[in-house]
């Protein structure tokens, strides 16, 4: 088990407009240096990852929302605003038009989704290295033959194609899927066991039959990101069928989330590859979940996903500031 890490996520963190008010952002950077920190006293071996592959994220994504990740502070300080954090302020709703706006403050609209999400002076070199992470964390899976985890902040999974929200910017689990496809991986599954749906990567994958998409999480309708994450969300054209949503109630426990997660592998056998977005949400005390997972859960979660005998890449979710943040990670991984 070899881990990818890299200090340079430390320079984005920003205030978070949680359900009315300013909060210290849930995703902060201490959630990254908690998990390396049980990492490495439980002793596993850190390398830092290669260069950003600009080529890939552009296909992921597209060129030009890649570009505006990286320009946008400048942008935003060049236009004169003095805030520290800059974001959208207006989305292009149902009924408006999706046309790009000359000025920044309309293209942040454009191409995020929630209010939760900033971008500040630190975060391209933060999104470029979790991005990078997530890279060679796939390439070290091929080369080593052995699982590599990537400690990816920021997270990924809700970052769709030309937009960013939920403390996602560039869909990192979707990088390591597209690395592995490029690498001569036929068929690639990502399984996302973060607490809420893996909205991006469903976007990202939705019309392709080559990544198999599979997210265990709280139901839609009566948790974030509300509009994405439904059962009868299938897949479309080439990808019909190659999308499955299980949604759980708010509150689920240790039986009906296994007996979900068999459902997954089921779905997920067979594949050349596969990507975990690993949430550690669906914890008992995190501040954000409501479901009853225990530390001995994410060691049984990971005994379950290796039963598949896939090469297996993990790229970090969400997980936010508990007593056991690091430890989950580290229980899970320990018995990959
Ligand atoms: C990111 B990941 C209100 C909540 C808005 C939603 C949570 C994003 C979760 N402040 N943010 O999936 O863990
Ligand atoms: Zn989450």
């Amino acid at each position: 088990m070899l881990i990818i890490a890299s200090d340079e996520h430390r320079g984005h963190r920003y205030r978070e407009l949680h359900n009315g008010e300013m909060v210290d952002g849930f995703e902060r950077p201490e959630r990254a240096d908690l998990i390396a920190a049980a990492l490495r006293s439980a002793g596993h071996h850190f390398v830092e990852p290669g260069p950003v592959d600009r080529e890939l994220l552009g296909r992921v994504h597209t060129p030009a929302y890649v570009e505006l990740l990286e320009t946008a502070w400048a942008r935003w300080v060049g236009a004169g605003h003095t805030a520290t954090a800059a974001m959208g302020f207006m989305w292009p709703t149902g009924g408006f038009t999706d046309r790009e706006p000359a000025d920044i403050v309309g293209l942040l609209g454009r191409h995020s989704f929630s209010a939760d999400t900033s971008i500040v002076a630190g975060t391209w070199a933060a999104v470029a290295s979790s991005a990078a992470i997530a890279t060679t964390a796939a390439d070290r899976t091929l080369d080593d033959g052995e699982t590599a985890y990537g400690l990816c902040r920021p997270p990924g999974h809700h970052a769709g194609r030309d937009r960013f929200g939920g403390y996602c910017l560039v869909n990192n689990a979707a990088v390591a899927a597209q690395r592995l496809r490029d690498r001569g991986m036929g068929r690639v599954g990502v399984l996302d066991v973060d607490y809420h749906h893996g909205n991006g990567t469903q976007e990202i994958f939705y019309a392709r039959d080559d990544v198999v998409f599979v997210s265990i999480h709280a139901d839609p309708v009566e948790e974030f990101p509300w509009f994405a994450g439904f059962p009868d969300e299938r897949g479309s054209g080439d990808g019909e069928g190659a999308n499955l949503n299980l949604a759980l109630a708010r509150g689920t426990g240790r039986a009906e989330w296994f007996a979900a997660l068999a459902v997954a592998l089921e779905r997920l056998r067979g594949l050349d590859a596969l990507v975990v977005s690993l949430g550690v949400d669906t914890f008992e005390d995190d501040p954000l979940g409501t479901f009853h997972l225990t530390t001995d859960d994410f060691g049984r979660m990971a005994t379950e996903i290796t039963g598949l005998g896939t090469p297996t890449a993990i790229v970090q979710e969400g997980g936010y500031e508990s007593d056991d943040l690091g430890r989950n990670v580290a229980a899970f991984l320990a018995h990959i």
